[in-house]
């Protein structure tokens, strides 16, 4: 009974291993330049904290997610794939990816479709939203890795639901802000909460 429950799910560092997939590529590409290890992510934004090392590693990090290539070869994370599937498929519940593209725009967003297609098949297409704004977006949960998601709706529908990163680990929970710890972590409780 009651209405139906729509969830959003972000991609990258939820569904698609960003850090992973940018530290071996940048390794790959830079073999002799200084790195940060997962264990060592502080904050969101990977070009700042590479900036802080040395700054002209920011231009060199970015180099990297601009590259052809880096998004579609992006690894699934752990359980990812699987417990969207199973979402999509419970009754009264529709499943959105909602992800926002880098604004160097030649592979990016080409990749994301191709992604998806890649790992959920060409049907979960029809799922796909690309916003810079995710504030915009109506649904009941937004489960996304980004601390601070904000945009020019200052009260967007949604609960954002914080999906533990090696960038966000370490942050204090601002209540009454939840957590996600990882695919293995109960998100279907997390769901049954938001119904009515
Ligand atoms: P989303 O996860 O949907 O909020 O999208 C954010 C995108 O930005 C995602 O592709 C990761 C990427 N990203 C991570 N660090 C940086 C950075 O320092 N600069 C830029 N431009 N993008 C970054």
């Amino acid at each position: 009974s009651g209405k139906r429950l729509r969830v959003l799910v972000d991609m990258d560092g939820v569904l698609a291993d960003f850090e992973g997939g940018f530290l071996k590529k940048y390794r790959a590409r830079y073999p002799t330049e200084p790195y940060i290890t997962l264990e060592d992510r502080r904050g969101f934004w990977v070009s700042t904290q590479y900036g802080q090392l040395r700054s002209d590693l920011c231009e060199k990090a970015i180099s990297i997610w601009e590259s052809k290539g880096f998004f579609i070869d992006l690894d699934p994370l752990p359980g990812g794939v699987e417990a969207v599937k199973e979402m999509a498929e419970m009754n009264d519940t529709d499943v959105f990816i909602c992800t926002s593209p880098i604004k160097h725009y030649k592979h990016c967003p080409h990749e994301k479709y191709a992604w998806v297609e890649k790992h959920l098949g060409r049907d979960f297409l029809e799922q796909v939203i690309l916003t810079r704004d995710k504030t915009l977006i109506t649904g009941d949960l937004l489960i996304d890795d980004k601390p601070d998601i904000l945009g020019v709706e200052p009260n967007p529908p949604w609960e954002h639901i914080l999906f533990t990163a090696c960038h966000n680990k370490h942050l204090p929970l601002s209540l009454p802000q939840r957590r996600l710890l990882s695919w293995s972590d109960d998100w279907r409780a997390i769901l049954d909460s938001k119904r009515q």
